[in-house]
């Protein structure tokens, strides 16, 4: 059946499916409403309000990515024997669903340079080998990479482990996902983070979404824009791809919406991967036309105003039109749109952040919103939607390659310890630096660094290169069996709701919430916090300032986070009062900066050329389906893109009739960093002419280690293709 809206009954269907799993609705809606953060997204819900419930209150909030990572979560082990069972061989061919679906990890296990299997080894042994070998290595020699799942205890503790140990290769998953965001709001508005909190979305009258797919990523989002819509308000989507949910989406805790569909999008401008940064300089321009300009804010409180008026004014049409592939007239009416906005809402993901120019696309969000006055006011502000549960609290609490300067400080001054003053490597350039044999030791708190890597070929021998890396992960994924280091460990860790203490984690709003915790589903796996205050003991036992057992507690954590991390100092007690709050000096309703003189900043930009438009070439963006979380593939269908199967590249039908291909050919797909052979070319109406899409991680081959130079960030979503036809290869 062809899914013509979002959601809706479907949902609810596998929410039955997904209980039958979990072995009984009741078991999994028990284990849903225990009072910890979801740990899907980062649109935040959960903590001590209790499960599925929002930071207004809303109940029930639930989507079906919280479903299956709990589900996940809620998986029998893996046995002793299956390592014994199966080779790493067989490992690699399996998919990243397979390798999921294996179950919960149990026991430590260890690979060796030359092994063809996993061994289980004890967790004394695991200890010590890692730990002696970390005495061996230079520290500088050394990287930690952090994924986004993890409390703000635990990554504020091992970052700190990490410093004293004598490191600053220190960097999370945000590298490769909103940096982009963070860097450019910075460098307009101060913060880098959302301006807005949950509130300010049912106050707006308008709502920009460039470059998501929130139906299917953060789907808790689309009842806020049901109500928006059904209060009159507008939704202008912006995407290279009409995605189904984001026309239409059944919210299945609303009857109505439930049986007939909601409308999302008023207006959906289709412009080229990559086209953003036109179109968004052709808004700015036509409202200038429009003499819609808040002259009296930009005046009073944004710098460089006449120089980026100016630019407006002389970038022409024909650029903006070239380059964004959007009609002047289509520009015009959304300018009108926002024109008649009192409260305009920016959003947006990974279609902005996964460029080469991704900090300037954030920019000029900025540059628009700024342009009628829309930051710093009620119901309307700048929202980067972002991605894991708490990858800005992993952000917040020091998890960044620089400690800012204030926290590098209380930590010097409050505590006494003693920390690096090296300069510290992002995430790619720590695989560059394996490559070149310039890193001897990697260790992941989560995530899969492989996986979410661009270039799989280069970041495999890149890892491999390694003598030893250690993982601390729930499940397994394809992180675990490509690019081992010559020693490889994986520490089986729990999950946040099986916590033996309480622990917090940070929403996209700049909420802090309180997880409980909970009793643990299996034997085996560790507390993060427990294994990370063993190494720091283990490790440095006599760090100067620093008690090891004692850390152990997560409240003596909080109280070192309350202590250094600016906005923090109410998390000291949360475990005892339960009082989850909003981080200071974050989000704001007026519009005073948090920039040195208190204004804002408008900048200007050079729009790049549109790239991939010689003949036989497509626009590649590789991105998520319905059915993944990131590297972890749930269901081998993309629900909404109504596609069975993973190995495709979706284009256009005109496009196939370019290539002189006919739906469902195989081919190869060739970039100039990879090629994939054995491709199904799909015709997908729904995409722009002259772009395509694949899924992430499988596509990683073919994207190359172009980064953005202002946020590090990987051009993800552009990738230039082409594609040729496999006549010779079976089906
Ligand atoms: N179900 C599910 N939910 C998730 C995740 C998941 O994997 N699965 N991952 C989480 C994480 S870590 C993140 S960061 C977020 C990601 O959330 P999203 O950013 O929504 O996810 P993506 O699939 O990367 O894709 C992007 C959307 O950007 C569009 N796009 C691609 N290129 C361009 C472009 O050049 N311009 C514009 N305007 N649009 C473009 C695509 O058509 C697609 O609709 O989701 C989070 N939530
Ligand atoms: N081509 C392409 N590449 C991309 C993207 C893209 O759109 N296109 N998106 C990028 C983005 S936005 C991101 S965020 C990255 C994703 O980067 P990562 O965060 O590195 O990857 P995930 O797949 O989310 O990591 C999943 C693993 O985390 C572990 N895990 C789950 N829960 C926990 C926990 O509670 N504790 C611990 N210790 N481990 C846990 C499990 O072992 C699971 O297999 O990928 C990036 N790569
Ligand atoms: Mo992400």
């Amino acid at each position: 059946m062809k899914a013509g809206s979002g959601g809706g009954f479907r949902a609810i269907q596998y929410t039955w499916k997904k209980g039958r799993e979990a072995g009984g609705l009741w078991k999994l809606y028990k284990a849903m409403r225990t009072r910890n953060a979801c740990k899907t997204c980062a649109l935040g819900m959960g903590g001590q309000k209790g499960g599925m419930v929002n930071e207004t209150g809303s109940f029930p909030e639930v989507c079906k990515k919280s479903l299956q990572a709990m589900v996940a979560d809620m998986q029998p082990a893996i046995e002793p024997t299956f390592w014994q069972q199966n080779s790493i061989a067989d490992l690699q061919q399996r998919t990243p669903r397979e390798l999921e679906h294996l179950g919960r990890l149990v026991h430590p296990v260890r690979y060796r340079k030359g092994a063809t299997h996993f061994e289980t080894v004890t967790w004394r042994e695991a200890y010590d080998n890692i730990v002696e070998k970390l005495h061996q290595t230079d520290p500088q020699r050394s990287f930690w990479y952090f994924s986004g799942r993890s409390s703000n205890e635990a990554g504020f503790l091992l970052q700190l482990m990490a410093r004293i140990y004598g490191t600053n290769n220190i960097n999370n998953c945000s590298f490769y996902c909103h940096q982009a965001s963070g860097v450019g709001l910075q460098s307009a508005v101060g913060t880098g983070t959302a301006t807005v909190v949950l509130e300010d979305l049912e106050k707006a009258d308008c709502v920009f979404v460039i470059g998501g797919n929130p139906a299917s990523n953060h789907p808790r989002l689309m009842t806020n824009l049901m109500h928006l819509r059904r209060r009159g308000g507008k939704v202008i989507v912006i995407n290279p791809v009409r995605e189904t949910g984001m026309l239409k989406f059944r919210v299945p805790s609303d009857p109505v919406s439930l049986l007939i569909g909601s409308n999302i999008a008023s207006h959906y401008v289709q412009p080229h991967i990559g086209g953003d940064l036109a179109l968004l300089w052709g808004i700015a321009k036509a409202v200038c036309k429009l003499g819609a300009m808040d002259e009296a804010y930009l005046d009073q409180y944004c710098n460089d105003v006449d120089v980026w008026r100016h630019a407006v004014d002389a970038i022409t049409w024909e650029e903006i039109e070239t380059k964004s592939g959007v009609s002047r007239s289509e520009i015009e009416t959304i300018a009108e749109v926002y024109a008649e906005s009192k409260r305009c809402v920016f959003s947006w993901t990974m279609g902005i952040t996964h460029h080469a120019h991704g900090v300037k696309n954030v920019q000029a969000v900025a540059n628009l919103a700024l342009c009628r006055g829309m930051v710093g006011k009620p119901g309307s502000g700048l929202m980067p939607i972002r991605g894991h549960s708490n990858v800005q609290g992993i952000g917040s609490v020091g998890v960044t390659p620089k400690l800012k300067n204030q926290i590098f400080e209380a930590l010097q001054s409050k505590h006494q310890v003693q920390l690096p003053t090296t300069i510290g490597k992002d995430t790619l350039e720590c695989i560059e630096a394996a490559s070149r044999y310039e890193l001897s030791v990697g260790f992941c708190l989560g995530g899969n660094l492989y996986g979410s890597n661009p270039d799989s070929k280069f970041a495999s021998e890149a890892l491999s290169r390694l003598d030893m890396s250690v993982m601390l992960s729930t499940a397994m994924n394809t992180g675990h069996v490509n690019g081992l280091a010559a020693e490889t460990y994986i520490l089986p860790v729990l999950a946040r709701d099986e916590e033996p203490e309480p622990t917090t984690q940070e929403s996209m709003f700049n909420y802090v919430r309180l997880s409980d915790g909970g009793p643990r589903r299996l034997p085996g796996p560790r507390s993060e916090i427990e294994v990370i205050a063993e190494f720091g003991n283990r490790l440095i036992p006599n760090a100067k300032g620093i008690d090891w057992d004692a850390m152990r507690k997560t409240s003596t954590i909080r109280q070192w986070i309350a202590d250094v991390i600016p906005g923090y100092d109410q998390i000291s007690d949360i475990d005892k009062t339960g009082n989850e709050f909003q981080i200071g000096n974050r989000t704001f309703h007026e519009p005073k900066f948090a920039t040195a003189d208190g204004r804002a900043k408008m900048h200007t930009h050079a729009i790049p050329e549109l790239k991939g438009r010689e003949d036989r070439e497509l626009r590649l963006m590789t991105v998520r389906s319905e059915g993944q979380f990131n590297t972890v593939v749930y269901e081998e269908e993309d629900l909404y893109r109504n596609q069975d199967r993973r190995d495709v590249i979706l284009m256009h039908p005109d496009d196939l009739i370019r290539l002189g291909l006919e739906h469902d050919n195989r081919v190869q797909v060739i970039s100039d960093t990879g090629s994939l052979q054995n491709i199904l070319a799909r015709g997908y109406d729904s995409i722009r002419p002259g772009n395509a899409l694949m899924y992430f991680p499988e596509a990683n081959v073919l994207v190359p280690r172009h980064t953005d130079p202002a946020s590090k960030t990987p051009a993800f979503k552009g990738v230039v293709v082409r594609v040729i036809s496999d006549q010779n290869a079976s089906v």
